[in-house]
């Protein structure tokens, strides 16, 4: 991360060192002396000095990077090489010793005013040309690491790049060259000068201004659109589909036979073992802190309420909309629905609008804990309270002594604090000592959440509803839950008070015999790390495994545009939706992916419908327990490899689960081959899914 921003921080640097120093050679002419011109060029023989040394510190961090993995910074290192080692070298051979001989000379006058053969000899091509070469090259690496970052140098990219700048150092020459010949005779082009810089500056505002109109044209996404409609990427598989839009249908189609997301569904008949209805309305509540929350919630409460269900069961959820305006859906995060049953507005459904009714009808099969939200304007109705927890007990529940705790951690208002369920104070429960306890961590913000427990030995004996193999006894480990992760805590109640505390905030639970009690010592020892963490077992498939798939997510930052507007955009592989690529899958693939993140926050990696087993971080084989994730934390500098079985057919969401990173376009689609739907997300439908 600190590679990462002092890379950049290098690039500004010898774009200012550089600019200065072109700027100061092409103004010699126009000072009055010699003694004057031989202590300007002693100056920027020293910005030399200085503008090297950059270069050198920019190569030391681009190799730290690089040696950190090539894909931070292949792009960076093709283009530096071209756009400022180059014309640096030139420099150094070119320019500084005719400088030399400037600064080397002896005046005897030093109001001793140049002459015609100082004027030629300043102005020569070979003398500044080298110079106003490395300030534009910079300055064009400056400009291109802005705005278009890319995980890798298309060749067609490059080539445009160079002819940009082969052709302006070109123009720079035939102009130094013109002011040459001119300076041996006259000692007045200053009418001329200013003509040319008024005609570039021209130049310069129309091509901005127009890529500025162009861009944030070609970015507002369209009134009506299929999510579909991404660059496909089959990563590196074999390429056997044609895309098409068909009228109302976006098909994908494979080899003759689609299917629709609408027919890749639950259990249409049976009875259900649980049937719930769920109704979002608009209700005022209360934290138990006294403050109230216009909120929007399921059934009038939120966290919505607490669906509990055993492996297996058919579980029938009506969804009924009172008044959310915008319309609502449930996504049932990480348990593996079939497709058209996730609650993805605009991909597996349409909002479900005020007055309306959905019903999802699936089976359970994943133990362990989930959560349910909202996946309509899901920036915005998760953060009013639009989830709830969704937990799948084993099919007999064997502990039915065990306490079940579910905290759902959530930023109600602007205080930066999280608050467990309703909690934003201390509350204290009643635990008899000798209960097994089990806490379901689930962090519904858009950032990571730290936990403490204090007071106790404790396991982290699941995440992401995964039971890990083997895990080891903790104390004061610091958890850090992703943005939409899991974890289960469990522990025997010890006789002394034990405290659940959420980051640095005072919103804790006091657990004790009596509910009362002193609190104990809060200590923060290190991160758990989920890749070490317990022991290894048998998976079915690993880093040796032939992948039919492989690909790569390169986050990162750019200047740009989103939906018409203009402004820093959260990237996947240079692109926010809906240019944002589909990764292509077949039935039975098994896929690799690699995320990798060259900007500066953490983001929450989730993919709807598959579970990811983590392979590797920064080249580090995981040597823990097998570690499945939905939700994978991935952190500035962070290289994760991770694999999954495409098992569960659909068009599945593949986004950053920091919500509104995802609403400025933070998403992309995991898309089977042959696999339709008929829903359309765009400004005339009522889908905004994010
Ligand atoms: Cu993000």
């Amino acid at each position: 991360m600190i590679l990462i921003i002092a890379d950049l921080a290098m690039i500004f640097l010898l774009f200012v060192i550089w600019g200065i120093a072109g700027y100061r050679s092409s103004h010699l002419l126009s000072l009055p002396t010699k003694s004057r011109v031989r202590s300007s060029v002693r100056g920027i023989i020293v910005l030399f000095g200085i503008g090297v040394l950059l270069l050198l510190g920019k190569i030391v961090t681009s190799s730290l990077l690089a040696s950190k993995g090539w894909l931070f910074i292949q792009d960076t290192i093709i283009l530096q090489s071209v756009l400022v080692v180059i014309p640096i070298v030139s420099v150094l051979v070119f320019s500084v010793p005719r400088l030399q001989k400037i600064a080397r000379r002896e005046i005897t006058n030093l109001e001793q005013p140049m002459d015609v053969t100082d004027r030629a000899a300043f102005s020569t091509p070979a003398l500044i040309l080298p110079i106003q070469a490395v300030g534009f090259g910079t300055a064009m690496e400056l400009i291109l690491s802005l705005f278009f970052p890319a995980q890798s140098m298309e060749w067609s990219n490059l080539v445009i790049i160079l002819m940009i700048f082969a052709a302006v150092t070109g123009v720079l020459w035939v102009i130094q060259r013109r002011r040459g010949r001119t300076e041996g005779h006259s000692d007045n082009r200053q009418g001329q000068n200013l003509l040319w810089i008024s005609a570039s500056v021209l130049l310069g505002i129309i091509v901005v201004s127009s890529w500025f109109v162009l861009s944030s044209q070609s970015s507002r996404i369209p009134d009506r659109m299929s999510m579909t409609m991404g660059k496909m990427d089959f990563g590196r598989g074999a390429v056997t589909t044609e895309h098409h839009m068909n009228g109302m249908n976006h098909t994908v189609s494979g080899d003759g036979k689609t299917v629709s997301v609408t027919d890749l569904v639950g259990p249409q008949t049976g009875v259900p073992d649980k049937k719930f209805t769920l109704t979002a309305l608009k209700k005022t509540i209360q934290l138990n802190s006294g403050s109230t929350i216009d909120a929007w919630t399921y059934n009038g409460q939120s966290p919505g309420p607490e669906l509990r269900v055993n492996q297996g069961d058919l579980v029938e959820v009506t969804l009924v909309n009172k008044d959310i305006d915008e319309g609502v859906t449930i996504h049932w995060h990480g348990q593996d629905v079939p497709n058209g049953e996730d609650g993805v507005s605009g991909l597996t459904q349409d909002a479900v609008m005020p007055g309306q009714a959905f019903t999802y009808r699936f089976h359970a099969n994943q133990v362990g804990s989930y959560w349910y939200h909202s996946h309509q304007q899901s920036s915005e109705q998760v953060q009013k309270g639009l989830f709830g927890a969704f937990i799948v007990e084993p099919k007999e529940s064997l502990q039915s002594e065990t306490q079940d705790i579910v905290v759902m951690t959530h930023r109600w208002n602007d205080t930066n604090e999280s608050a467990a369920d309703l909690l934003d104070t201390l509350e204290g429960r009643k635990i008899a000592p000798g209960s097994p306890l089990r806490f379901r961590l689930i962090n519904t913000d858009n950032k990571p959440t730290s936990f403490f427990l204090s007071g106790v030995k404790f396991k982290v004996s699941a995440i992401d509803g995964t039971d890990l193999n083997a895990p080891a006894d903790l104390e004061n480990a610091r958890l850090e839950v992703a943005a939409g992760g899991r974890y289960d805590v469990t522990f025997i109640m010890p006789e002394q008070p034990v405290l659940l505390s959420i980051g640095s905030s005072a919103n804790h639970i006091l657990l004790s015999a009596d509910g009362n009690g002193a609190t104990p010592e809060v200590v923060k020892g290190p991160v758990l790390d989920p890749l070490l963490y317990g022991s290894p077992k048998t998976t079915p498939f690993g880093l040796d495994s032939r992948f039919d798939r492989e690909f790569v997510m390169v986050i990162d930052n750019k200047l740009g545009f989103f939906d018409g507007k203009f402004g820093r955009l959260h990237t996947f592989n240079g692109e926010v939706f809906p240019n944002t690529p589909m990764f292509m899958v077949k039935e039975g693939d098994l896929v690799k992916t690699t995320f990798v993140n060259r900007s500066f926050v953490p983001h929450p990696m989730h993919l709807h419908g598959h579970k990811m087993l983590v392979l590797s971080r920064n080249g580090k084989t995981a040597s823990g327990s097998p570690w499945w994730t939905d939700t994978l934390n991935v952190n500035p500098g962070e290289i994760y490899e991770v694999a999954f079985r495409a098992d569960n057919p659909g068009i599945w969401m593949d986004h950053c689960h920091n919500l509104i990173h995802a609403a400025e376009g933070m998403t992309l689609h995991l898309a089977y081959e042959g696999v339709t739907t008929p829903f359309e997300v765009g400004h005339a439908t009522i889908n905004k899914p994010e």
